[in-house]
């Protein structure tokens, strides 16, 4: 457990209060023992004083930073351009499709998806494979609950996320370099049963709201365990399928970023030790936390199995 100076500690009724619709890393027993609210309800109950709270060692990352410190190619490539150029991005209507090697495929639009799935929050660590963190309480659903309604197929074997692909209203996809070079729409994928691993989240807010479109509104990927790009944002399609295909990133510099993408202490980035991490928001004006990177950022305990047998230095 983290020591907490004194005017970072959340008081004891808002805490509790919190408790209660919280959930936090550990997960598992305890989340399904969460009552689930809806996001109105979540907003409502949702006190003030999210910015301070801590749980299981976890600081929150402040608010603004989350918002304001973002990676969103589609909105051009510095930290603050998708604060900025995603302001207008049109989130109303929303599609959001699941098909492929599927028994019952089927669309939802951002309505029926948050009132057929039950919006939970939980507090995850994210780290950004370019070595900074945060810590982020999402609202959200289990990604496995979506994938079960369409009952996979017995072929389908990989789970590929798409982008809006939507050059008018996503200047980083109409103009190449603003873009960052990306082969648009944003593609990532991960195999069936990290999908439906009870960590993996489609989220649709953070800090009790909606999901500012920075954010990847309305609806985005959280997968804690992997590197931040593996998130995928705005998501309207999600396709069940029998090979694995090609990933935004990995296409773009393979020998840099794998298709697993497991945060990895151990196995350093070409250009970059990934061993620890600076953390974002802490400090003040001059410094900044680093910290050192755990084993699937700290998520081992509930993921390493996956991976059993696997090569983490060849499948990175
Ligand atoms: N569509 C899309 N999704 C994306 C990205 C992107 O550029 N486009 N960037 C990824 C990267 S590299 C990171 S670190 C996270 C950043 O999420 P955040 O801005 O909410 O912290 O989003 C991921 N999802
Ligand atoms: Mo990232």
């Amino acid at each position: 457990m983290l020591r907490l100076p004194a005017n970072d500690i959340t008081p004891e009724h808002i805490f509790n209060q919190r408790r209660k619709i919280i959930q936090a890393l550990g997960l598992g027993i305890a989340g399904s023992m969460l009552p689930k609210i809806s996001l109105a309800e979540m907003a409502e109950n949702s006190p003030l004083a999210f910015q301070t709270a801590s749980e299981n060692g976890l600081v929150l990352t402040p608010e603004n930073k989350v918002t304001g410190y973002n990676n969103f190619y589609e909105f051009g490539v510095d930290k603050g351009s998708p604060a900025q150029y995603a302001k207008n991005f049109k989130t109303d209507p929303w599609q959001l499709t699941i098909e492929g090697e599927v028994e019952n495929p089927f669309s939802l639009d951002y309505r029926q998806l948050t009132t057929t799935f039950p919006l939970e929050e939980r507090i995850y660590r994210f780290r950004c494979v370019e070595a900074w963190s945060m810590v982020i309480p999402w609202v959200g659903f289990e990604l496995a609950r979506l994938i079960e309604r369409a009952k996979p197929t017995s072929k389908a074997k990989y789970v590929v996320f798409h982008t809006l692909f939507d050059p008018e209203q996503m200047p980083g996809q109409k103009n190449y370099f603003f873009g960052g070079g990306i082969d648009y729409p944003y593609v990532e994928a991960l195999r069936l049963d990290e999908a439906l691993h009870p960590l993996t989240l489609l989220t649709v807010g953070l800090y009790g709201k909606p999901l500012p479109p920075q954010n990847g509104a309305p609806i985005r990927l959280a997968v804690p365990w992997k590197y931040g790009f593996k998130s995928i944002k705005s998501i309207v399609k999600i396709s069940l399928t029998d090979t694995r295909p090609h990933t935004t990133w990995e296409k773009l510099a393979p020998q840099e970023y794998g298709f697993y993408a497991n945060v990895n202490p151990n196995v350093d980035h070409p250009r970059w030790s990934q061993a620890s991490e600076r953390i974002i928001g802490s400090g003040g004006l001059l410094s900044v936390k680093r910290q050192p990177t755990l084993m699937f950022n700290g998520y081992e305990k509930e993921v390493a199995h996956l991976y059993k047998g696997l090569d983490l230095r060849v499948h990175f």
